[in-house]
């Protein structure tokens, strides 16, 4: 048996006004073409099928799209919700098993044996995203850790399928020691909610995880990662989709994926010519950060950045302004703010009869210096 195995294709992402769904639904054409290539006979998506919660019309429409052209093409589909999921709009797409080939769990089941599907030989133990609400409601003792819960609630999965001749685990988790790519959402790829790659039971033939964004293996465990650069903090990051064969003994093989976009950051510094980065930008496709560096003083800033602009047009995501040396001591900072230091001792002593005292005169410093940061990367 063939298997497709891919995750967080957080359709409805955007970057500033940039609908990534051209960047999705680039990489879901070659995933169809790889599925056909391979003759592959179910595709694993594990789980952040959308970016949000709420997903809009084009972004449902997209995915529903996709999913049933996988069905006219024979190919069986198991879909599992991630964190960005919302459980009860995964819970809707179980319907569609009645008419087309595709197996929604949206959420871990209270019973580990309703959340097994089995396709001949194969079963596959599906645990989508264990939120802490839900793990603690379905174990029964309150004072274990988050990880001890999701590790006991492993070995239940891995009961259920014992008998199988093929064994694989489906589920949206982080796994310690995994390395993140910065696009996931932060507060759930800590430590608190990592699982150890040893409390992932020895017995599953293949384990297909969503979750992070880079592409990678723990041990028996496989991300697969995200199938394009979902944000700058994944720039030159390459991305791919395991095909899994199982034959006599297990294979993967990951597979490269060609992006529509690439993402750029580009650096500039003060004394960079901007004519010479302007060919080297106009050498360069995809959607742009761009860092300049500059001395804040600096009147030419702006018009720089309306150079960057009128060359970069659409594809120009973000731009910052850098000040020049963020090493520099708050002393080299009071000259230039002399007059508004001075006219803030002027008031204070309008206003209290006295002098203002050093410690309040630095915080008035600090909270000026703040602001001009603030004003110029806003
Ligand atoms: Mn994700």
């Amino acid at each position: 048996m063939r298997l497709l195995h891919i995750s967080d294709l957080h359709a409805g992402k955007s970057l500033g006004r940039i609908s990534r769904n051209e960047d999705l639904q680039y990489a879901l054409d070659q995933v169809i073409s790889i599925c056909k290539e391979e003759k592959v006979s179910i595709l694993l998506i594990a789980g952040d099928i959308y970016d949000k919660a709420n997903p809009d019309h084009e972004s449902q429409d997209l995915i529903l799209d996709f999913l049933t052209r996988l069905h006219t093409e024979g190919i069986h589909t198991v879909i599992i919700a991630g964190n960005h999921d919302s459980y009860d709009l995964i819970k809707s797409y179980k319907h569609l098993k009645r008419i087309a080939h595709l197996h929604a769990v949206d959420r871990p089941c209270k019973n580990p044996k309703d959340c097994i599907l089995k396709f001949g030989d194969l079963a596959i133990a599906c645990l989508p995203y264990p939120s802490e609400r839900l793990i603690t409601h379905l174990h029964e003792n309150l004072h274990r850790s988050y990880t001890e819960k999701v590790a006991t609630y492993l070995k239940a999965l891995a009961k259920e399928v014992e008998s199988a001749r093929y064994k694989i685990l489906l589920a949206h988790l982080m796994v310690e020691n995994a390395k993140i790519s910065g696009t996931e959402k932060q507060s759930t790829v800590g430590e608190f909610y990592a699982v150890k790659p040893q409390h992932i039971p020895e017995d599953f033939d293949y384990v297909a995880l969503g979750h992070v964004h880079r592409h990678q293996k723990i041990d028996k465990a496989h991300y697969s990662g995200s199938p394009y650069q979902i944000d700058f903090s994944e720039k030159g990051m390459e991305k791919f989709v395991n095909l899994v064969v199982l034959e006599e003994d297990i294979k993967v093989k990951p597979i490269k994926l060609d992006l529509k976009r690439e993402l750029h950051e580009v650096k500039i510094g003060p004394k960079d010519n901007l004519y010479e980065i302007s060919e080297r930008l106009k050498s360069l496709k995809g959607l742009f950060k761009v860092v300049l560096t500059a001395d804040m003083r600096d009147i030419s800033i702006n018009i720089k950045k309306k150079q960057i602009e009128d060359l970069l047009g659409d594809n120009l995501v973000r731009f910052e302004v850098q000040p020049l040396d963020e090493n520099r001591t708050e002393e080299s900072y009071i000259p230039q703010m002399l007059d508004l230091v001075s006219a803030y001792k002027d008031y204070y002593h309008k206003v209290l009869r006295q002098s203002v005292p050093e410690e309040l005169i630095k915080e008035f410093v600090q909270i000026l210096q703040k602001a001009e940061h603030e004003t110029y990367t806003a």
